[in-house]
Formats: structure tokens, C-alpha cells, sequence
């Protein structure tokens, strides 16, 4: 077996691990799963396909958070997925789905947009960049951030479209976990690194818009939220 498991993030801000939910994803993963491993800082020009996270284990260098997740139960077992039947593993895949490939571009939307990005993401972007390069960094950033959304199709709506969208699949995946306790039933999956990942980066995003209103006042999220918390203790980005 290879040495420690190192999982590179971008860092967190607002009480999350990682900004980034596809980060905060495998991490929750890997504490769910019980993986010993250490969190450190994503370096962008080493990470697979220029995407974050990315895993480090002996020779293997990985990306792709799902990709990541099947070489971890490949590798260490498969705690939390291998009693899954067909059915609960076709809703947990809905649900990961709707959050990354749905989801996901709102909650960008929602960072990155002309008109919430300068609460939602300045101060903690000039916490992040280095000070000599921030004023060239930070434009850039926003810049590539937008032409994604708009390739995507996500950045073309009007602001109350595209919220609209992300309600949407708030409201479904908030009627689907129902009283849960979990997403796919009465124990943690990998479905929950996801869904946890998504709700729990919405509602610490620092600004008030339609996405963060949703999580932050139902009150079967919120008991949802609290309940894979409990699961998962504190976490913090370590580079020692
Ligand atoms: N399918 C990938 C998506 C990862 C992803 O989109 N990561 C974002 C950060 S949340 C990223 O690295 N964006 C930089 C870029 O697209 O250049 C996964 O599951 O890991």
C-alpha cells in the first residue's frame, strides 16, 4: 500500500473546508469513509486537467472528484457505498447529478455574477492572491469565471432566471432527502460528500441571494446539514 493520502483543495473561507464544492466533496468523502489523509493547498498548474481537487498516493496523481472517489474504494474499500441496492444508488446518482452538473453553474452564478461578485468573493479572493499580483489576478479570475458561465449557458440568463433554476433544484432535492436522515437512506454515503458539499458551500457563500435564502431557512436542510456535520468534526487546510 502506497504512503499517506494527500488531497490537494483550494482553500476554505465562511467556516467551509474548501470553496470550491467539489473539494469539500472529497473531503467529506475521505472522512466519512475514515481515509487518513492530509488536506493541502491545490496548486493550480499541477492539478490533472488544470481542475481541482486532485490526490496525490504514492505515484498515482488524480482529478476528478468522482474519479477520485472510485480509486478510494478501489483502494481502501468501499465502507460507505458497497450495501447500496440498484435503487438507492440510481437516486444518490440523481442527486450528485443534479448538484454537480446543475446546481454547480448557480452556485457559480451566484459567486461570480457582475452583480453579487464583489461581496461574495473580493475579500476573500484578496485574502487569497498574493498582494503584489492581486489587481491582475483578481480580474483574470472573475474574467475566465464568466466565460464559463457563459459557454455553460448559465451566465446568458437574466439573474432571477438563473436563481430560478438553482431554487428549482433546491426544492427537488430538498422534497427527495425528505427526513432523510441521509441522502439515499439511514446511513452516510458518498451521495452525502456531494449533497453535503452543496448545501453546506450555498449557505456559507457571504451574500444574500435566492440560493443562500433557500438553504439557509429550510428547516430540513438545516437538520440535514447539522447531521453530516456531526459525522464529520472540524477540518481545516494543512500543508504540514
Ligand atoms: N468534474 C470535476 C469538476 C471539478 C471543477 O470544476 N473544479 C473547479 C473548481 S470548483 C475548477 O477546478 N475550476 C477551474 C477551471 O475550470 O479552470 C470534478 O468532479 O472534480
Amino acid at each position: 500500500m502506497p504512503r499517506m493520502l494527500e488531497l490537494y483543495i483550494s482553500p476554505g473561507a465562511w467556516g467551509t473546508v474548501s470553496t470550491s464544492p467539489f473539494c469539500a466533496k472529497v473531503a467529506a468523502y475521505v472522512k466519512l469513509a475514515g481515509i487518513e489523509h492530509k488536506l493541502r493547498t491545490a496548486d493550480f498548474r499541477k492539478a490533472p486537467r488544470g481542475k481541482i481537487p486532485y490526490i496525490r498516493h504514492g505515484e498515482t496523481v488524480m482529478g476528478d472528484s468522482t474519479h477520485i472517489i472510485d480509486y478510494l474504494k478501489t483502494t481502501f474499500g468501499d465502507p460507505l457505498d458497497a450495501h447500496l441496492t440498484a435503487a438507492q444508488r440510481a437516486r444518490g446518482h440523481l442527486i450528485k447529478r443534479t448538484c454537480e452538473e446543475s446546481l454547480y453553474w448557480v452556485l457559480v452564478y451566484s459567486r461570480w455574477n457582475r452583480e453579487d461578485f464583489p461581496k461574495a468573493m473580493k475579500g476573500y479572493l484578496a485574502g487569497l492572491l498574493p498582494g503584489a499580483l492581486r489587481p491582475l489576478l483578481l480580474p483574470m479570475i472573475h474574467k475566465k469565471s464568466l466565460k464559463q458561465l457563459a459557454a455553460q449557458g448559465t451566465g446568458r440568463f437574466a439573474r432571477a432566471d438563473a436563481f430560478q433554476r438553482g431554487v428549482d433544484d433546491l426544492e427537488a432535492l430538498a422534497e427527495t432527502l425528505g427526513d432523510g436522515p441521509f441522502a439515499v437512506g439511514d446511513a452516510p454515503t458518498s451521495y452525502d460528500a456531494t449533497l453535503y458539499a452543496w448545501l453546506d458551500g450555498i449557505a456559507a457563500t457571504q451574500t444574500d441571494n435566492p440560493l443562500t435564502t433557500f438553504v439557509r431557512g429550510h428547516a430540513g436542510l438545516q437538520a440535514y446539514l447539522e447531521r453530516v456535520r456531526a459525522r464529520l468534526g472540524a477540518d481545516a487546510p494543512s500543508d504540514g
